[in-house]
């Protein structure tokens, strides 16, 4: 089918996966690769943005694609890469970087998120690759001839600078990119910390208690929905005014496939505790066919998927870099 939309998304292996990733974005990637011609990658040059252990990120960029596979991501659909492994990526990162202007990247919310208590006047602390993130980010999104990026909420500013970066390129050089829409399930929303429903789920989060990790075992699920942030009074009610307890209620209603207001009626006259205890059987209920499947697969198979993923990608991209070389004017 050649005229089949392609998909692409990716996360970064930064650390462990929460259920706001998966929510968020994997278990969308999961339906869509029936649909579309999909590429997901693993976003290893993004996650060196902030300081990596090595041999972590190693451990971690396995653990990424395998975390893809058990969530049902089919190698047979859908094809899975370790960014790094196709160097087209950084190039083209730098030839968009040079059509980027800094004050749209000094505006990105994540960036504001990410530097917050850093010394942003001056720049002194903080990597210039946390800055030029989203500029990689278009470059991963558009070398793949991408129609539709699927990606938690938290995400959609920068696939608007990919748009804007297509466009620009577009313009200047002649048609040479397609331009992507973003693609975000409405269920997915964003999955807000269990220690503070101010701000997002995060792997990079200081403390564990903000997320609940996909290969978290039961007992670690029980503490932290045990140990999560309440509101003020006792109610459960699905309401703004009630930020941590409407998080809680998303997240029960996603994992047990209902609508947040139905659960909240269901614990009315129930308190805290009792929701609670409720919640965190409705996620370790949820979570562990996952994680029996994710201990099920081989390491080495792993490699092998992310090595056939990388060869069906390379001709591609190859040819469009090409392409992108001699609108340049570069000499091939
Ligand atoms: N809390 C969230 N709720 C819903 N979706 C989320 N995503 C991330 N957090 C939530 C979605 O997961 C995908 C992968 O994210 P990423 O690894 O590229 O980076 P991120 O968005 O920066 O995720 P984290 O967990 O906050 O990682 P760190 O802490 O390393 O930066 C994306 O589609 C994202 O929308």
């Amino acid at each position: 089918m050649t005229d089949q939309k392609r998909i692409f998304s990716g996360v970064q292996p930064s650390g462990n996966l929460h259920i706001g990733n998966y929510l968020g974005a994997i278990k969308n990637w999961v339906k869509l690769q029936d649909e579309y011609k999909s590429v997901f990658c693993v976003g290893d040059l993004h996650a060196i943005t902030v300081p990596q252990d090595p041999q972590e990120l190693e451990k971690k960029t396995i653990e990424v694609a395998k975390i893809y596979l058990a969530a049902g991501i089919d190698p047979d659909k859908a094809t899975i890469f370790v960014q790094s492994h196709l160097p087209q990526h950084s190039e083209l990162m730098w030839i968009l970087n040079t059509i980027t202007k800094t004050g749209e990247l000094f505006k990105m919310t994540q960036f504001k998120d990410k530097t917050g208590s850093r010394d942003k006047t001056s720049g002194k602390s903080v990597p210039a690759g946390l800055l030029n993130y989203p500029v990689l980010m278009a470059a991963d999104i558009i070398l793949h001839d991408t129609d539709l990026v699927p990606v938690g909420e938290d995400q959609t500013q920068h696939v608007e600078i990919a748009r804007t970066l297509a466009k620009r390129f577009n313009n200047n050089f002649g048609d040479t990119f397609v331009i992507p829409e973003v693609h975000v399930v409405k269920e997915g929303m964003r999955i807000m910390g269990l220690d503070n429903p101010k701000n997002k789920m995060s792997k990079s989060a200081d403390s564990k208690y903000n997320k609940i990790n996909l290969l978290d075992s039961p007992d670690e699920i029980r503490e932290k929905i045990k140990k999560a942030v309440t509101d003020s009074g006792s109610e459960i009610e699905y309401s703004d005014d009630k930020p941590a307890i409407k998080n809680l209620l998303n997240i029960f209603a996603l994992v047990t496939n209902s609508q947040p207001i139905n659960i909240a009626q269901e614990f009315e006259r129930k308190g805290y505790g009792d929701f609670k205890e409720s919640l965190a059987q409705a996620v370790i209920e949820f979570i562990s066919p996952f994680q029996k499947t994710y201990h099920e697969i081989p390491d080495a198979d792993v490699k092998m998927i992310l090595e056939q993923g990388t060869e069906h990608l390379a001709p591609k991209a190859e040819q469009k870099m090409k392409e992108v070389k001699e609108k340049l004017g570069f000499v091939i």
